[in-house]
């Protein structure tokens, strides 16, 4: 492991004393102590701007929190990670997402070998392909053009098309659908498929290793569904598409490699959307448009490498999470985005945040003395509000949050959007400096009523600012997460890039599946608990 563990660090224990005599100061006191402190703790960079004030912090809080990032080295690691260094330690990977939007023309080389030119030629065949299928020269077996494009792939080969598509409906060709099937469970496929002719649908199968069972799985029913609705096995070739790092477990299937869109093993699944992941988003919003996502990407990947640190957003974001999650002992982080197209943003962080972070060995392999990953979820604003806020406003848990907006609106109902961010302002402004007992009194609040309603205040939050929603932006905030996670891997001294817990999850039904066919043998190797559940699941099915 590069350097001292988290805990060993100066920074870490000056963090400690610096918590002690911090911890209760208050947000208002802050405020007042300071009437530049807005200006103080903002940045801007790859047109996302951030408002990081209402952070329980002061200026030693950032300095000593830079100086943690310096002494376990982020700016070393973030530099191998962009140099293709195999910083993936456990997969002996490079982590090379950021080549992923490397404009043409930049080396990047993993084991010598330039990997940018290859990115572009995947890229160019997608972009050939999107065009015929958004203008109709792509012809389904019977003669008609595609209409319906459903993605099919579970995990990071799910989460980022589905949360993109959403994200940027605006920009997506009407004339079409775009449906997801990730689960196991029959009825997210019956459900994707309702209501659609064959003869306009193409299924997009993406599989990093095209084994996973889910979409292995639902891979042969669209197969099926494909060839009993057009009647013919020839229909496969022109309604079957493939995105994998796997060609021959892509011929196998039946899919010829020219139909295949490759990506490499440096891209992690999670990292994936902007890889031929993302062909259904391609799809949907054009190749241009995809390219301005891509140039969103690399531009907040250019803010990472060479923004002083006290302007560095990612370096900021992580560092804020470490504070709170080392430090307070938060155990959470709440996203919430007042975008209703950015449903999904909170659950495609999940995945990223917590498949990376979550993880109970450092690097050597040892036990971790540290807490690592947070608990992330998150809902839209202003949905949350009138559901689970209250307990960030009154309860006994501290939880950060990241209000994200945008100034432009949304949607043609202009004055909805004024309401919109003027409840996230609102929130902001409520986390930070609740309101007392003496401004509830003041307004006539009734003595007994007085203490319910006091709301004190003194919750963490930031706010993350960009002018519009579009393909750009989203490439920006995206990438400012993913490095705000490294930032946070490289504090910990974890591997962010690996997933033995996923890789655990993915054989463990394996056992159980011959167990509960309808002429199995009654089950009795699993513990009393699994044996009993087997053997119930059974009898009501009537097995
Ligand atoms: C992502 C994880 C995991 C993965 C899925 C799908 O980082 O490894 O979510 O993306 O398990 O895997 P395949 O793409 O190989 O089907």
């Amino acid at each position: 492991m590069a350097g001292k563990r988290p805990t060993e660090t100066a920074a870490w224990a000056a963090l400690t004393a610096h918590h002690a005599a911090i911890k209760d100061r208050h947000l208002r006191q802050l405020f007042a102590e300071d009437p530049k402190r807005a200006e103080t703790f903002s940045a801007e960079g790859a047109g996302i701007f951030l408002d990081y004030s209402k952070n329980r912090i002061t200026a030693e809080t950032l300095r000593l929190l830079l100086d943690l990032a310096r002494e376990r080295d982020v700016a070393g690691r973030r530099d191998a990670m962009f140099r293709g260094e195999k910083i993936n330690a456990t997969e002996k990977r490079a982590v090379l997402h950021v080549a992923l939007r490397a404009p043409r023309g930049t080396r990047i080389a993993v084991d010598g070998q330039d990997v940018v030119p290859e990115v572009h030629a995947v890229l160019d065949r997608m972009g050939a392909f999107a065009r015929e299928i958004r203008s109709g020269s792509w012809k389904g077996h019977t003669g008609k053009r595609i209409r319906n494009v459903i993605n099919i792939g579970i995990g990071g080969s799910y989460l980022g098309p589905e949360m993109a598509c959403l994200a940027l409906r605006e920009f997506t060709d009407k004339a079409m659908s775009f449906r997801f099937v990730s689960n196991v469970d029959g009825a997210n496929f019956t459900a994707a498929t309702d209501g659609l002719d064959p003869a306009e649908t193409l299924f997009i199968i993406s599989s990093k290793t095209f084994t996973t069972l889910e979409t292995m799985t639902n891979a042969a029913t669209a197969r099926r569904w494909i060839v009993e609705g057009l009647d013919t096995e020839a229909a496969v070739a022109k309604h079957c598409v493939a995105v994998s790092t796997n060609t021959e477990g892509v011929t196998k299937f039946g899919i010829d490699p020219s139909r295949m869109f490759g990506f490499w093993d440096w891209v992690g699944g999670r990292y994936s959307m902007d890889s031929a992941i993302g062909l259904s988003s391609m799809i949907a919003i054009g190749p241009e448009r995809f390219a301005e996502m891509l140039a969103g990407f690399h531009a907040m990947d250019e803010h990472f490498r060479t923004a002083p640190p006290e302007r560095n957003l990612p370096l900021l974001m992580g560092l804020l999470t470490v504070w709170y999650n080392n430090f307070f002992g938060a155990e959470t982080l709440g996203i919430m985005p007042y975008a209703a197209p950015l449903a999904r943003f909170p659950a495609y962080l999940q995945q990223l945040q917590m498949e990376s972070n979550g993880k109970h060995v450092d690097l050597d392999g040892n036990h971790v003395a540290w807490q690592t990953g947070p608990i992330i979820w998150g809902e839209p604003g202003t949905d949350g509000q009138h559901s689970f806020y209250q307990l960030i406003h009154q309860g006994t848990k501290l939880i950060p949050c990241d209000l994200i907006g945008f100034c432009e609106k949304l949607s043609p109902l202009a004055e909805q959007h004024d309401l919109l961010m003027a409840n996230l302002f609102a929130q902001a402004e409520a986390f930070a400096f609740g309101k007392t007992a003496d401004e509830f009194k003041a307004e006539g609040s009734p003595d007994f009523q007085t203490p319910f309603r006091v709301t004190e205040g003194n919750r963490p939050t930031n706010v993350i600012l960009a002018d519009r929603l579009e393909p750009r932006t989203l490439g920006s905030l995206v990438a400012l997460y993913e490095h705000s996670v490294f930032t946070q891997g490289a504090v910990w001294a974890i591997d962010s890039f690996d997933q033995w817990g996923v890789e655990l999850g993915k054989v463990l039904a394996g056992r159980i599946i011959p167990e509960l066919a309808a002429k199995a043998a009654p089950t009795h190797g699993h513990d009393s608990s699994t044996n009993g559940l087997i053997a119930r699941y059974r009898q009501r099915r009537g097995w």
